[in-house]
């Protein structure tokens, strides 16, 4: 009936705005850290009256970019967003009691804020100044969207995206650790991306050695949003003259060794820029992984994207500490005598796994992710 009808139709409406949020919160990926990147958009009418998402450095917070736009026109209307609103006094006051003071009628919020400063109050506060509040459209992709802040929060670490483009053969290089095209160009402006919405990148000191990356988003006019480069380097053994350290001024370069590494290298590496993060021996690169994912989440990582090399990826797979996989495959073959991509690990670790699921698969001129 026309009831029926007109809920149905408020509700694929709901969706539509969320997703908007969602996109729009999609910006700051990357760059917001150590906050979740939030989206919000409030409608009168039907009408979008006022769009927002959390800046670079995690504040202002989404809502009040929005309710700024708006202005006079948020009395009386709806708020899209895509996380909770907050209700605690952090380094800006509750985003809720802004919500509240804005005349705003109606929030739907796509999934509650699990940081236990929230965990529910901030749509409490909302509902018991009259509000209406609705809770629960798009949840699935914004938790997907907020993967990094849920990790961090439940778990105190990042949440960790392997990325690995492998040969039809399964190799990631050539014969003596070699450096070798194996996929192409529209592969490695969708990697320069998903750098850019990572908060930090992170290889093993033999990729350092053999390939001498930069490890920076290069898209056209993206410099600005290279993530934060992170070096597995137990016994600090990356030269002050590779790009990294070079580039260390510029774009921050966090260089993990363990407690023994020797002072000297650490003063000479800190000399030229780079930040010396010391943990505890262990299996990944020598070092303890755990450890390692437990000191970047005290620094406020929530996304750590994983670049190789092949021992890095491997230990981080055995350890399941990899919660999203980004498998690039190339169409031409290496040769058997190329560097398998994980290590002694057979690659049917992550494709024949009960835990990774298929997400979703695209392709890039003759390559498929
Ligand atoms: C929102 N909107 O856009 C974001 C939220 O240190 P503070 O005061 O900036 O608070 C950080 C916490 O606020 C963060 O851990 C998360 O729970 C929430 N982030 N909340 O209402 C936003 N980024
Ligand atoms: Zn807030």
């Amino acid at each position: 009936d026309q009831f029926a009808q007109k809920a149905r139709e408020s509700k694929d409406a709901d969706r539509r705005f969320m997703q908007l949020a969602l996109a729009l919160g999609k910006r700051g990926q990357g760059r917001t850290w150590p906050n979740p990147a939030v989206g919000a958009v409030i409608v009168k009418d039907g009408v979008i009256v006022g769009r927002g998402w959390t800046q670079p450095g995690g504040r202002p917070h989404a809502e009040p970019e929005a309710l700024r736009r708006a202005g006079e026109a948020a009395r009386g209307a709806t708020l899209y967003v895509t996380l909770e609103p907050c209700s605690h006094f952090g380094k800006s006051p509750p985003c809720a009691d802004a919500v509240i003071a804005a005349g705003i009628k109606r929030v739907v919020a796509a999934i509650e804020d699990p940081n236990p400063e929230v965990a529910g109050q901030g749509h409490a506060r909302l509902r018991a100044a009259g509000i209406a509040v609705e809770v629960g459209p798009c949840a699935t992709e914004a938790a997907f969207d907020h993967a990094g802040h849920f990790r961090r929060i439940r778990d105190h670490r990042p949440h960790v995206i392997l990325k690995l483009a492998v040969s039809p053969d399964g190799k990631i290089g050539a014969a003596g650790g070699k450096p070798v095209a194996v996929t192409g160009e529209a592969v490695r402006n969708r990697v320069h991306l998903l750098r850019a919405s990572s908060d930090a990148i992170l290889v093993g000191a033999g990729t350092v050695l053999a390939d001498d990356p930069e490890l920076t988003c290069r898209l056209p006019g993206m410099a600005a949003r290279s993530p934060v480069r992170i070096v597995l380097d137990q016994s600090l053994r990356i030269p002050a003259s590779s790009k990294l350290v070079q580039s260390a001024r510029e774009t921050p370069l966090w260089v993990v060794a363990s407690e023994l590494a020797e002072a000297a290298s650490v003063t000479r590496l800190g000399a030229a820029g780079a930040q010396i993060i010391r943990v505890p021996p262990g299996a990944a690169s020598g070092l303890d992984l755990p450890a390692v994912l437990h000191a970047l989440f005290e620094k406020g990582i929530t996304r750590l994207m994983v670049e190789g090399g092949s021992r890095v990826a491997a230990s981080f797979v055995a350890s399941d500490l990899v919660d999203e996989i980004w498998l690039f495959r190339g169409a031409e073959e290496v040769g058997a005598d190329g560097v398998d991509a994980l290590d002694a690990l057979p690659l049917s670790k992550i494709t024949q796994s009960q835990v990774y699921k298929v997400h979703a698969s695209e392709t890039f001129d003759k390559d498929t992710l």
